[in-house]
């Protein structure tokens, strides 16, 4: 632009000297303000893009635990404020005692097992399951540019894919394959990386339940107390269009078996979910949240883009006693059972116990839909529908027992569709489905009457 200015101003003074022309004359004293304005531009964004440089040099600086916060004030608004330096402010507090005070996930796991030294073998587990997310993170908001490069050059891939059988006609075959995949190894290395946790990913013999669906990429980590179950990228088919995926994990303590392989593993991990020891869930959305509980109190940390720390943003998360919102796939209501579609109506007509209308709200990410549903409160459910999915669709042992576990604890209820406790349920089989229904304790207590019969 500046050049072009450049070269219409040298051809209108040769112009004006060599015709002398008056037009040109005029012409000329229209391009002066603009070429003035122009070199404005530039010195202007100089000025307002160096500090901006510097401040980003200076937030990679600090290096997260190995350098000290800034102690000196600069003049850019930019410049790394007061509140960064408190998440490295050491606190003597521990993190129950109800301090106010920002704190990395690292240092809370130190003081909480330092409270707590019988879990002191969870906090590698957690840290490595941190130390993951945070790069599955990067990946799911990386997707969206790979997905354009890969419809690019829809040819071969589209071809590859039709041959398979489970190929997906919404296109969301790609970053699911691609991303479970990259996901599970980055979560299989950073466990490794512990040095003491061993890996098994198991093969989903029984899918065939659902023949053509994606075999989600399920894991199974031990170490010498504990068994964890991680589903790597739940809701992976989202990512392509920027919805919301994420991480589940749970760990139950491992039975003390002599010899370990894959056929004593896997009945030490088919157990109900009450039996963990530690659950949660990384949410990747508009924020990476990382949601867990060691089986008292739930925790949430926040990653700080600007430090790559998570930091705890929700002390002691508790769900409200009642919510206002529904979250399921009415897709499916052909299928559904009667006590639960006369509970949904009574929500719709605004004649449940509230005698409030309930608004629906269906991400169609379990993570997604039970963050959600943990903060503002309200029901999750995957019921069975006779038509299409007679066991739901969600697995029990590592999607809706660790999210029941972690929603336990946050003071709500989930139940299966008899109205039983989803905790006291024990999968027989590794990628087993269940119906479910997670939420507020009093919604849960009211949706109960309807499936036990007591309502209709
Ligand atoms: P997805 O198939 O997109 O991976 O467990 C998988 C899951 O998503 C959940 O995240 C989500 O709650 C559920 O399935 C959505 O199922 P429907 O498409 O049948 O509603």
């Amino acid at each position: 632009m500046c050049l072009g200015n450049r070269s219409i101003a040298i051809w209108l003074v040769f112009t004006m000297v060599f015709q002398n022309k008056q037009y040109y004359y005029w012409c000329f004293v229209a391009v002066v303000p603009l070429l003035i304005s122009s070199h404005i531009g530039v010195v202007t964004s100089f000025v307002t893009e160096t500090p901006t440089f510097a401040a980003t040099r200076k937030v990679v600086a600090l290096s997260p635990s190995l350098s000290p916060p800034p102690t000196t004030s600069t003049s850019s608004s930019l410049e790394l404020s007061n509140y960064d330096s408190e998440y490295y402010t050491p606190t003597e507090q521990s993190p129950q005692s109800g301090t106010q005070s920002p704190i990395t996930l690292t240092r809370f796991l130190s003081q909480y097992v330092k409270d707590h030294p019988e879990l002191k073998d969870l906090e590698n587990i957690l840290l490595a399951v941190q130390m993951a997310c945070k790069t599955i993170a990067n990946l799911v908001n990386r997707a969206g540019l790979v997905y354009s490069i890969q419809h690019s050059t829809t040819d071969d891939i589209s071809q590859g894919a039709v041959n398979e059988p489970d190929y997906k006609s919404d296109g969301r075959y790609y970053s699911m394959k691609r991303l479970d995949k990259l996901s599970t190894t980055v979560l299989k290395n950073a466990l490794k990386f512990t040095g003491t946790v061993q890996m098994i990913v198991p093969e989903a013999k029984e899918i065939a339940e659902q023949p053509g669906q994606h075999q989600p990429g399920v894991l199974i980590a031990y170490d010498q107390d504990n068994i964890a179950c991680l589903d790597p990228l739940d809701g992976s088919g989202n990512a392509d269009a920027s919805i919301c995926s994420g991480t589940v994990f749970g760990v139950f303590e491992k039975a003390k078996t002599e010899e370990i392989n894959e056929e004593t593993l896997f009945e030490a991990v088919l157990q109900p979910g009450r039996n963990m020891r530690a659950a949660g869930y990384c949410l990747y959305s508009s924020a990476t949240v990382l949601v867990f509980t060691l089986g008292a109190s739930v925790y949430g940390f926040t990653l700080d883009p600007q430090i790559q720390e998570f930091v705890l943003t929700h002390d002691r998360l508790t769900i409200p006693a009642r919510g206002n919102v529904y979250s399921c796939n009415e897709a499916n209501s052909e299928g559904w059972g009667d006590s639960w579609k006369a509970y949904l109506k009574n929500l719709k007509l605004g004649q449940g116990e509230t005698q409030q209308r309930y608004a629906l709200r269906y991400v169609g990410s379990m993570v997604g839909d039970i963050h959600r549903t943990l903060l503002y409160g309200g029901v999750f459910a995957y019921p069975s529908s006779k038509l299409h999915k007679p066991q739901g669709n969600l697995q029990l042992l590592y999607k809706s027992a660790p999210l029941a576990f972690v929603m336990h604890h946050a003071g709500g209820k989930a139940m299966d569709e008899s109205g039983d406790d989803l905790l006291n349920k024990r999968p027989e089989r590794i990628h087993q489905k269940s119906p479910c229904f997670l939420g507020s304790s009093e919604d849960m207590d009211e949706l109960k009457k309807y499936l036990t019969g007591l309502q209709n």
